[in-house]
């Protein structure tokens, strides 16, 4: 492990808790208290709830387990546990009202301030390198982007408003050719790594080649168009039954108008740029789609690869672009946006093949299931992600504009059932390399 002198990593850890709260506090500062009460999807919270639930989580590993301090109210423990309330029936609980929310969530982060001063970090898995704090930095942060999706599912006029993206500024080509061999898939030093992360392993991969960029809308568009939506051939059994089920013939929130597809992004219409990321789609019509394009979802481990793998060294780095943390030029992160930028507005984000946007802009669905990698040790709770290993959800790669930073690297892996769409995601296509590829 790296070591970092004690005062830098308090004052980091304690600059990263507060970005997360400002975001925290703008997402449910913009509604009134009903709005925050309310549900506005039955697969979300009310706002009011993910509020608290944020606190009560602090409360529980940096007050009462780093800290061994009193607990602030033990009370509410049962109403915030995401385990015990599934997210349907979570409106008709006695939720603090949001007053008392926004007070608690006060009352605990004075005492992790206050812990934050005096706490060692030793080599206690939990304190070492500030683990449990930067837990709970990404904690917070991911319940902000699920905060963000509650809002783009929310009816009603728009409160959100962000400058758009940067217009490309490269022409980026469509597909990039990674060499077959081995590559060090997952991490054992990132310090703020999750346990699904971890550890390193090795894996060898043969000669495949990946879209450079994620599909655009105007792709996408072109596969609705040639009857994408109605030709079984395209599609997964289970797919297929899905997409009849619920009637899809597009991706949430696209409607037609004429000869066009427009958009609701957070309470506004507009028209679907055909160089943006396709975002909204689940992963049976990212399958479909691949199917169409006579290509494939990437695994996770290809993903990874054209991800972190630098062709000169042999070794994995943080990012596609190298180690350094994401800064404006890199991705299309931390809610800076709220849309996904058009493809080649980040060369200085692209890996040194050649791949673009792997970071920020859509979550972009793999082919994988999510399991633990070989070595897997749950870390510090089962629940952040063991009990979801399994068959049941499909990984996710890179994280979107909603995605802030701090919960987002090469290593960072997220899951979803193949059905979900309110998330803000998209894919990017592969396909096995040809011979005559391959031996270029
Ligand atoms: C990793 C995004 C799937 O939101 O369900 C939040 C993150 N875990 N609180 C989720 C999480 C516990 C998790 N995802
Ligand atoms: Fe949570």
């Amino acid at each position: 492990r790296e070591h970092v002198d004690g005062e830098q990593l308090r004052e980091r850890i304690a600059a990263e808790l507060a970005r997360a709260r400002s975001r925290t506090m703008l997402l449910t500062e913009v509604v009134d208290d009903a709005d925050l009460m309310r549900q506005h999807s039955p697969l979300m919270s009310p706002l009011v709830w993910d509020l608290a639930h944020v606190g009560n989580q602090e409360e529980l590993w940096l007050v009462r387990d780093v800290g061994g301090r009193e607990p602030v109210r033990c009370d509410i423990d049962e109403l915030y546990d995401a385990f015990k309330q599934p997210r349907r029936d979570r409106p008709a609980l006695p939720l603090l009202p949001p007053a008392e929310a926004r007070a608690y969530l006060g009352t605990v982060r004075d005492k992790v301030h206050d812990l934050l001063d005096a706490v060692a970090f030793t080599e206690r898995p939990l304190v070492a390198d500030g683990f449990a704090f930067g837990m709970i930095v990404q904690h917070e942060q991911q319940h902000d982007e699920t905060m963000l999706a509650t809002h783009q599912l929310r009816s009603g006029s728009a409160v959100l408003h962000a400058p758009p993206p940067p217009e490309p500024s490269v022409r980026v080509g469509a597909e990039v050719l990674v060499p077959a061999g081995d590559f060090m898939m997952g991490t054992d030093t990132d310090p703020w790594a999750l346990d699904n992360e971890r550890p390193a392993h090795r894996v060898d991969l043969p000669a495949y080649v990946i879209d450079a960029a994620p599909v655009t809308n105007g792709q996408y568009a072109a596969f609705i168009a040639d009857g994408g939506y109605t030709d079984q051939r395209w599609w997964s059994p289970a797919g297929w039954a899905h997409r009849l089920r619920e009637r899809l013939s597009a991706p949430m929130h696209w409607r037609r108008d004429g000869d066009e597809w427009s958009y609701r992004r957070f309470g506004q219409w507009g028209r679907v740029r055909a160089d943006e990321p396709v975002v909204h789609v689940c992963w049976y019509e990212a399958q479909a789609y691949a199917a169409w394009a006579g290509k494939r979802l990437p695994t996770e481990a290809e993903w990874e690869k054209a991800a972190r793998w630098d062709p000169e060294t042999g070794r994995s780095r943080r990012y596609p672009w190298g180690d350094d943390d994401p800064t404006e030029a890199h991705a299309n992160l931390d809610q800076r946006h709220l849309r996904p930028a058009p493809v080649g507005a980040y060369p200085a984000g692209a890996s040194p093949l050649g791949v673009h946007q792997l970071i920020g802009d859509v979550w972009e669905w793999t082919s994988t299931t999510f399991k633990g990698h070989p070595g897997f040790t749950a870390f510090p709770y089962r629940e952040y992600s063991e009990v979801f290993f399994g068959d049941d959800h499909r990984v996710l790669r890179g994280g979107s504009f909603g995605t802030d930073r701090s919960a987002c690297r090469g290593t960072f892996r997220n899951w979803d059932y193949p059905i979900r769409r309110q998330i803000f995601s998209g894919f990017r296509c592969a396909r096995d390399a040809r011979p005559e590829e391959s031996y270029r």
